[in-house]
């Protein structure tokens, strides 16, 4: 069902849901100075981010002397993206340590937290993996309906308490309910807003720390989720969560929704972690693993649209 796609596949669902591609470079122009300077709008435009905007630049001017005419710059500036990209396109490898190996889901309001729980816990279904689910976003009762929702339809078990519980209990419950269940994974979706930032960071450390002395290694993987289309703001997101829970992994959401996929090149130049999975729409299969190959093909040539 849900299988792991080859990178032609990828590519392709890649191409027809991202909206349109970032980057143009109209056939037939002169590589010249002009047309370096259009690329550099685009790319910052596209939430490349002024630094890497600036490394992609210079690496294409330093090859300028043997780009013929666009159809070269377009493939020399898909090669030194994706040359950017590799670095962090590590895919999510659930260990064979003790179990359950958890994977706790953070980040702000509403960039896609709760479906990309849904989502990983299918695909690990699909790989024959026991999952369990916690709903540790207390702070909403309609969040931890949701949740239940996705568990009901996808045959997973949710671990869930009521509104206004701790959320380090849930998180600690469900890890005892995994374990004793013999669960492979155990992925904890947590509240994006609280009433302020700093008791948001307090309650995913006190989850972290209520987790750790269950299993030391726990939680695994602690994954921040981004929205593709929130721009710069989310290499802050990445430094505040990260500062938190030290981030190992990233799950950029709502491609499908943006045509600035850029900010993923923005936050592996700058912080160099892990982009795990990117979500390209609402249902449980579109979630696919990062290829920066695939990426970076999408972002410069996948225009379809004009
Ligand atoms: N188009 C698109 N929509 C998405 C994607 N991922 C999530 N969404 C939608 O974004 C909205 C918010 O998703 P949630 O999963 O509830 O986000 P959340 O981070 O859990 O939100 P809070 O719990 O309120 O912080 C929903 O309408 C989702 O269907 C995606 O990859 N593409
Ligand atoms: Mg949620």
């Amino acid at each position: 069902m849900n299988q792991v796609a080859t990178p032609s596949e990828f590519l392709g669902k890649l191409r027809t849901r991202l909206r349109r591609a970032a980057l143009h470079l109209a056939p037939g122009t002169a590589v010249d100075d002009a047309l370096f300077e259009d690329l550099e709008g685009q790319l910052l435009q596209a939430d490349v981010g002024i630094e890497a905007t600036r490394q992609l630049l210079a690496r294409l001017r330093a090859r300028a002397g043997h780009l013929r005419d666009t159809g070269a710059l377009r493939a020399a500036l898909s090669d030194e993206i994706a040359a950017l990209l590799a670095p962090v396109a590590r895919p999510l490898v659930v260990g064979t340590g003790a179990k359950p190996f958890v994977i706790l889901a953070a980040g702000v309001n509403g960039v896609g937290k709760t479906t990309t729980v849904a989502k990983l816990a299918r695909r690990f279904q699909a790989a024959s993996q026991q999952v369990m689910l916690a709903a540790a976003d207390t702070f909403r009762a309609a969040a931890i309906e949701q949740l239940q929702a996705w568990g009901a339809r996808q045959n997973v078990p949710v671990i869930a308490q009521a509104p206004g519980a701790d959320p380090a209990a849930v998180a600690h419950d469900a890890w005892h309910a995994a374990h004793a269940r013999g669960s492979d994974v155990l992925i904890v979706d947590t509240a994006g807003r609280l009433h302020t930032q700093g008791n948001l960071m307090e309650e995913l450390r006190k989850i972290r720390r209520v987790l750790a002395k269950l299993d030391a290694a726990a939680p695994q993987e602690r994954l921040l989720v981004l929205d593709a289309g929130t721009g710069q703001n989310a290499l802050r997101q990445i430094e505040q969560f990260h500062a938190a829970v030290e981030v190992s992994g990233l799950v950029v959401a709502k491609l499908d929704g943006t045509a600035k996929g850029g900010i993923l090149i923005a936050a592996a130049q700058r912080f160099g972690i892990p982009i795990r999975y990117i979500g390209i729409g609402e249902q449980a299969d579109d979630l696919e693993e990062f290829s920066s190959h695939a990426f970076a093909e999408a972002l410069v040539d996948g225009d379809m649209a004009s």
